[in-house]
Parts: structure tokens; sequence; C-alpha cells
């Protein structure tokens, strides 16, 4: 009797912190255990060791759960909790995100700056969701091809391109196709594209490699991948959870220096697995 009262008592304390226990849906717009989906892994490993008992995700996968594309309705509606994804996937929500392509400072400058909070805000504003964290950060874009050009002239060339790269492409009178990066690969095969937009990192990762002959230097922009949560989502934690997602966030910033090894150690497999790079000098590439 004695027993079954002590079970009963301790069933009970142990129940509001059960109670308390938040658990968020994640979703990333990248392959899953690809490199841009990384980060956001180890995010969500992170939380579920520093927030048991206050805030847990469960990680639901990637493009195969949701579109990516739709990746931004869907953390903006609230149908997924918290979002792995680029600007570049949702800037028919955000338009100004393109902008941080641009940016040549890190994450924690921007934090220091101010500019940080203007991010935050013209999210929660445009598309409700908190901007809780950013990474990419040292990591630049490429233009990549199956075919060589000797002049930056891209006419008669169709690229795969997302709205990163439309700008740069297009000058350079290349005919574009968006795509998901999950198309990629088929329409290299299939030949229905001469190449496409890519940072430095990730080719071999997706298998790209085999399909690729050149990858053309000097690398630009700046890769921007984000964790997004649902504004509401985010407004219904309690100070505590949001102190776990927000210490998570700091130490998955803080990783975004590795970047700066992990490109040259790209560079060299990407060489190794046959990619040659077409480099064009200061003045053609300042025209
Ligand atoms: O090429 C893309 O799909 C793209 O825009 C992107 C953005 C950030 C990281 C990786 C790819």
């Amino acid at each position: 009797m004695r027993k079954t009262l002590i079970a009963a008592l301790a069933a009970t304390l142990a129940l509001p912190a059960l109670a308390d226990e938040v658990t968020l849906r994640g979703v990333t717009a990248f392959a899953g255990g690809t490199t841009f989906s990384r980060p956001f892994e180890a995010f969500v490993e992170r939380v579920n060791e520093t927030g048991a008992g206050v805030v847990q995700i469960e990680y639901v996968g990637g493009p195969e759960a949701v579109p990516t594309f739709e990746l931004g309705n869907a953390v903006s509606a609230g149908i997924v909790d918290i979002a792995n994804n680029t600007t570049a996937f949702y800037t028919n929500l955000v338009p100004i995100g393109d902008a941080l392509h641009l940016a040549t400072n890190t994450v924690q400058d921007q934090r220091a700056n101010g500019c940080f909070d203007l991010i935050d805000r013209i999210h929660q504003e445009q598309m409700n969701v908190k901007y809780l964290a950013r990474t990419g950060d040292n990591i630049q874009f490429h233009l990549y091809l199956t075919k060589p050009i000797d002049s930056p002239d891209l006419s008669g060339l169709t690229i795969r391109t997302t709205p990163v790269y439309r700008a740069f492409f297009e000058t350079l009178g290349a005919t574009l196709v968006r795509t998901a990066p999950g198309e990629v690969y088929t329409s290299l095969e299939r030949g229905t594209i001469d190449g496409y937009g890519w940072p430095v990192q990730g080719v071999l990762d997706l298998g790209w490699d085999e399909q690729t002959k050149y990858r053309v230097d000097p690398g630009f922009y700046q890769v921007d991948v984000n964790f997004l949560v649902n504004l509401d989502t985010w407004n219904g934690l309690s100070a505590e959870a949001r102190a776990v997602l927000d210490a998570a966030a700091l130490w998955t910033e803080a990783r975004n220096a590795d970047n700066v090894a992990i490109n040259a150690e790209e560079e060299v497999k990407q060489a190794e697995a046959g990619i040659e790079t077409i480099t064009f000098d200061e003045t053609v590439s300042a025209e």
C-alpha cells in the first residue's frame, strides 16, 4: 500500500516537468544528412541534450516531408515549428532576404551592430517567424559547368538558378531555370542544364561531381542558412525554453568559423574528383 502511494506520489511529482516540456517539429529545406542540413541537425541534438524537460525538437526531415520551396509557408503558418531554410527559398515572403547574401561580415558582427535585430524584425513582420540563428558564414557561391567557357559569357548556356544567382548569371547572358537542389542531379544527367549555381561546399555530398566538369572561380557573395521559428510558437514558449534555443543558436553560430577549413578541404576533394577550375583574372572579373 505504502509502496503504491510512494509510486503514485513520485509519478505526480514528476508530472509538472513532463507536462511543461514542449516538443517542436523541425524541418530542413536541404536533404537530410547533407552539408547545409548538418548544422541544423547538430543544433537539434544540442537542444535535445540541453533542453531535457524544457524543450525538445522532433526532427521530421527534409524536402521529402515539406517541399523545398514550400517550407517558408509551412513555418510561417505554424505547420512546422522550426525550419532550416535559406532566404533564396522564401524570397516570395521576405524579398529583402536576398540582401543577406551580400553581407561581408559575420552573424556575430551583425548581432553586435544591430543588423541581426533588424533582420529578425523584418522576418517577424513579413513572415511571422522569429529569426533565431544563421549558419553559412564564410562560405561563397560558385558557378559550376559541364562545358568549358573561355570568357565570362554564358549566352547559349542553360544554368540552374535560385534567386541568389539570378541577377549575376542573367547579366552574363545565361538562360535560367529555377529548381530545388533535389532536381539538379537529374537535370545534369539528362543534359537539360549546362551548369548550376551552388556554394563551394556540398557538391560531392550530393554526388553532383559525377556530372560536373568545371568550377568557375572566384566565389561570390556569402551563404545564409537560417533557423526560423514560427512566431506564435516562439511567443508561446517559456523564458526557459527560449533561453535553451538561444544558447544553442549561439553555439551553432560559433561553429561557422569552421567553414574556412571546410572550404579548403572541399576544394581539394573537388579537384580529386576531377572538377577543374576556370579562373578569370582580376581585370575580367571586374568587368
Ligand atoms: O543554390 C541554391 O539552392 C541556393 O540558393 C543555396 C543557398 C544556400 C545554401 C545552399 C544553396
